[in-house]
């Protein structure tokens, strides 16, 4: 169901959820999604590798909307999966022991994909690691197998296909996948306050995305189903 009030500003409502994102990285469609596994590491006193550990964690369902930074938005989608704050606490603190103020983490995907939060925003209680959509196992254009679910922070800080998270004290060993990394990847990127970017006036950056949204989206349209026409030859041969 998609709804057409209380939007957040700048933002439109897209008739369709599909696979999106930058462009460079539509043609990076993972080939092995089917398994979870998920490198801690950064300023920790001891790297680990988390899987199984995952399915300890109390399950959570929640309802929220989506909002991509280049304008578009999908309400009420159904997310499952744990919470990042209990991954945090019962996994990552026990087991890898990060520095006391590496509050700088890094998200990075199967794809090559990789963008930075705050530890405080994903401890919030609506961030999760999730691996359903509307009760369904997350498909791989939906960040199989496992993607970060940030309602309150623009779509591009919702990381998919997570492979590794690393915890620093700074930005040293991070750069937002894009040119100009420092002005298009916002710190925080929260939606209800319109962090689109840094430095750059939203007057120009809602027009500006708002005219690049359609090429990024048939980029990811074309190389899905490229991907999934290949799957299929596979599995027929
Ligand atoms: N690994 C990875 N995660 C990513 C991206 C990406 O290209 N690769 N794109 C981001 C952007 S810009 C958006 S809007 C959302 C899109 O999520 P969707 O493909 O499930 O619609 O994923 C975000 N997470
Ligand atoms: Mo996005």
């Amino acid at each position: 169901m998609n709804k057409k009030s209380a939007l957040p500003p700048g933002q439109k409502i897209y008739p369709s959820f599909d696979r999106f994102g930058l462009g460079k990285f539509a043609s990076r469609v993972p080939a092995e999604a089917a398994r979870i596994s998920i490198d801690i590491a950064g300023d920790v006193a001891s790297g680990m590798t988390v899987a199984a550990e995952l399915a300890r964690l109390p399950r959570v369902e929640q309802v929220t909307d989506f909002h991509c930074v280049t304008t578009w938005s999908f309400c009420s989608l159904r997310w499952e999966g744990v919470r990042f704050a209990d991954f945090y606490r019962e996994i990552v603190l026990p087991g890898a022991a990060p520095e006391g103020d590496a509050s700088f983490v890094v998200l990075r995907g199967k794809d090559g994909y990789c963008v930075s939060m705050q530890l405080q925003d994903l401890l919030a209680d609506d961030v999760l690691l999730a691996d359903t959509l509307n009760g369904e196992k997350l498909g791989i254009d939906h960040g199989a197998p496992l993607r970060l679910v940030a309602p309150a922070h623009y779509g591009y800080k919702n990381a998919k296909h997570i492979t590794a998270i690393e915890f620093w004290c700074d930005s040293r060993h991070y750069r937002f996948p894009l040119p100009y990394p420092n002005l298009m990847d916002h710190p925080r990127g929260r939606v209800a306050l319109e962090e689109r970017a840094r430095y750059i006036p939203n007057w120009i950056i809602r027009p500006l995305y708002r005219f690049l949204q359609p090429f990024a989206r048939r980029k990811h349209a074309s190389y899905l189903r490229a991907h999934m026409k290949r799957q299929q030859d596979g599995h027929s041969a």
